[in-house]
């Protein structure tokens, strides 16, 4: 087998059994090894598409994907969703092609420097120097995306490390390294906490906020009278009817100090103390208030249920019950659509088990209020900051997941950065809603360039810059020139109904709820 075959050999070995690709020429003889019956490989039109899509994949497996990327310019086309896995902490194995080294020399003009690109968004970084080691090279990379919490792996795969003889590809498995357990005395030091009565939040992050570990925490609350939170964004929530609810902290600063301002206590698992998400001329950058302690449960690199555990153990806790989100049923709404209205349909539609994927932004702020009671679902935030991860993340999550619908509810400003999943998701017929905000305008840019102080409202030129309706973006046209059908809805009746409906059909739909 050649180099590129003993990488992709090497992968599906070590469960990399997906690749989302943007082949180049630099990477035929990796194409060719694709034809391994055990390697899926899907192919994303731009390359923001594939990371987003691996980072997707991870938030609902916990195993990286891969990707394929085609050298410096392809890494650089995905680097702003690399930046949102790697603050959601999911691994990847990033695969990038790179001319031989004979023929680097000569400067040709794909030629850049794909470490220097890759390094500040990577765990790991490495160029597979010869055929016969990139077996381990593999290994090594799948090994450092699998740790916990998800790292970055980027290999640099040059044309003749690809397709040069590469033996046998078996290597010794690299051993899995073990999830750390807190430090007792800081678990003995939140349990006087807690026991003390003092008003406490645990802000849950990552891996906590599901399974296990969410379970525990109920408990938790549920014998101490503690309040439980997370924060505006997570990598993954479980929630809805039958799950142990968790309290949002708001974004914006004044109310995030607001709902922290009573706390005593606040205990992070997985996560830091809460933060604005930008800095303002007359606003804190830390939420708490003063006076109020902050508690590492459990650190990032450390095991959530293991530390609850440990917690549970110490207050005597372990069997109680936890508390859990009774089902509210939503009546289905009528008439304009409004965040309120959007919200109700939602918390009416959402089917059991469903995914949601929310880069909804100024529409959607209500939307998880009123979806606490929903049926049970799967919330997905991005963590980044970086707009264009919505449409992505739901391509690969519904890849994980085919036997779950995915409802990915997106603004139309951000949609347009990687709209070409649809593409993606009508080639697979992944059972994905997608939900347009179209609202013609940058709307969030509109509130913060008042908190901002820039002004109270933009002038014309600034505002140029922030409305996004001439020309109109036609939304179910662009889907239908895609693959992907698609209707308009201009009331709250008309939301809940396509959204119904889309949930009994099994490919991909786009709805576009038309808010102008
Ligand atoms: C890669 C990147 N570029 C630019 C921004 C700045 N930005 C934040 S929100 C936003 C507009 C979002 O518009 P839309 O998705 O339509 O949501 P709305 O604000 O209208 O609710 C922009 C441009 C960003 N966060 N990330």
């Amino acid at each position: 087998m050649n180099g590129a075959e003993s990488l992709v050999t090497t992968l599906v070995d070590r469960g990399v059994d997906i690749c989302f690709a943007n082949p180049g020429t630099s990477e035929m003889h990796f194409l060719s090894a694709l034809e391994n019956p055990r390697m899926k490989s899907v192919l994303c039109l731009f390359e923001g598409v594939c990371t987003g899509a691996a980072d997707g994949w991870y938030r609902m497996k916990d195993t990286p994907a891969s990707t394929l990327l085609h050298l410096g310019p392809g890494l650089a086309n995905g680097l702003a969703n690399m930046h949102n896995a790697k603050r959601a902490s999911s691994g990847m194995v990033n695969i990038v092609g790179e001319h031989s080294a004979s023929h680097l020399k000569y400067d040709p003009p794909l030629t850049s420097d794909i470490e220097g690109l890759a390094r500040p968004l990577s765990h790991w970084v490495r160029r597979a120097e010869s055929s016969t080691t990139i077996a381990w090279d593999t290994a090594t990379a799948v090994a450092k995306a699998s740790e916990h919490p998800g790292q970055i792996a980027t290999l640099i795969l040059p044309g003749d490390t690809a397709w040069q003889d590469a033996g046998d590809a078996a290597v010794a498995a690299p051993v899995a390294p073990r999830r750390k357990a807190p430090d007792a005395a800081r678990v003995e030091e939140i349990a006087r906490a807690l026991r003390s009565g003092e008003p406490t939040l645990l802000i849950l992050a990552n891996k906590a906020t599901r399974g296990r570990a969410l379970e525990l925490a109920g408990r938790i609350a549920a014998g101490t009278g503690c309040r439980l939170g997370s924060q505006f964004f997570t990598a993954r929530i479980e929630r809805g009817a039958g799950r142990v609810p968790l309290e949002r902290i708001p974004y914006a600063v004044a109310p995030g100090s607001a709902f922290l301002s009573g706390f005593k206590h606040l205990v992070t698992l997985e996560t830091k103390e809460p933060v604005a998400f930008f800095s303002y001329p007359d606003k804190p950058s830390l939420l708490k208030a003063a006076g109020t302690q902050v508690h590492a449960l459990v650190e990032v690199e450390e095991d959530s249920i293991l530390g609850l555990e440990m917690l549970a153990d110490a207050l005597g806790l372990r069997d109680t019950a936890p508390i859990l989100q009774p089902r509210i049923e939503t009546a289905v709404p009528s008439g304009a659509l409004n965040p309120t209205s959007i919200a109700h349909a939602l918390a009416a539609a959402i089917p059991e088990n469903a995914i949601v994927v929310d880069e909804s932004l100024t529409t959607g702020r209500e939307s998880m209020g009123y979806t606490m009671g929903a049926r049970p679902h799967d919330l997905i935030n991005n963590l980044g900051g970086s707009i264009g991860y919505g449409t992505p993340v739901a391509t690969g999550a519904a890849l994980a997941c085919p036997d779950r619908r995915t409802i990915c509810m997106v603004g139309d400003g951000s949609a347009m950065y990687t709209i070409q999943s649809l593409w993606t998701q009508a080639r697979e017929q992944l059972p994905i809603t997608t939900i347009i905000f179209a609202n013609n305008q940058y709307a969030i840019l509109k509130a913060e360039y008042a908190n901002m102080g820039a002004g109270t409202t933009p002038g014309p030129q600034a505002m140029a810059m922030i409305d996004i309706d001439r020309p109109t973006i036609d939304w179910v046209a662009m889907a239908k020139s895609m693959g992907v059908p698609g209707v308009s809805v201009d009331t709250a009746e008309g939301f809940h109904q396509a959204l119904a409906r889309s949930a009994q059909e099994p490919g991909p739909s786009l709805i576009e709820v038309r808010l102008y």
